[in-house]
């Protein structure tokens, strides 16, 4: 079994807050547990220092407990933000001893999966259901599809133009995709992040 402190993951993240702002709504979490690695994106509503404390505080529930089953973290930051303007999430749980990911998304953090160069199975995306954690939460659901070495998980808020969909391709290392997504996809009106994580696998 894989120990919680090697990564499962080469993940890179790229971001930058709207214009005129010190502090981000968009952030993120990648975070290993035994077996296994919670990663999430989130989006605050609005941009500034508001929406980053929202952001913040489902990261913080996030990390509190990273192993349990997405639908409830994401009932648990609803819990956490009723009052505040709320956030939106894509959230993915890597799990080495079966080979799989969960995923789930509520709002339109986008969530992207790359299938490694000789997969028979194509590109995949989350199923993202509307709502705003914290204010209207939908019937959630999260699916879970199988992952292989070199598989590649990409989440973009929508600062982010959706285009970016289209020039995605492997063999580029997490970060430089991270960072090369954001620039040239970026909409430069609102807090922006791009979140690009490799699985490696279980180490033999
Ligand atoms: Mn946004």
């Amino acid at each position: 079994l894989t120990s919680p402190d090697r990564s499962l993951l080469a993940w890179g993240v790229a971001s930058t807050p709207a214009p005129g702002e010190r502090e981000s709504g968009d952030q993120y979490l990648v975070e290993p547990f035994e077996g296994g690695c919670l990663v999430g994106v989130v989006d605050g509503l609005g941009h500034g220092q508001k929406a980053a404390a929202s952001s913040l505080a489902a990261i913080e529930v996030l990390r509190s407990e990273p192993r349990a089953p997405l639908a409830r973290l994401v009932e648990r930051c609803h819990e956490a933000l009723t009052g505040t303007r709320g956030v939106v999430m894509t959230l993915a749980a890597f799990n080495v001893q079966d080979g799989t990911m969960g995923w789930s998304a509520v709002g339109n953090v986008e969530g992207l999966l790359l299938r490694a160069a000789g997969s028979p199975r194509g590109r995949e995306v989350v199923l993202r259901k509307g709502g705003v954690v914290g204010y209207v939460l939908p019937r959630l659901s999260a699916a879970t599809v199988p992952v292989s070495a070199g598989d590649t998980l990409i989440l973009a808020t929508d600062g982010v133009r959706s285009e970016f969909g289209d020039d995605v391709r492997l063999g580029e290392a997490p970060q430089d995709l991270a960072d090369r997504l954001l620039r040239t996809y970026r909409r430069g009106d609102d807090d922006s992040l791009v979140l690009v994580a490799t699985y490696l696998g279980e180490a033999v």
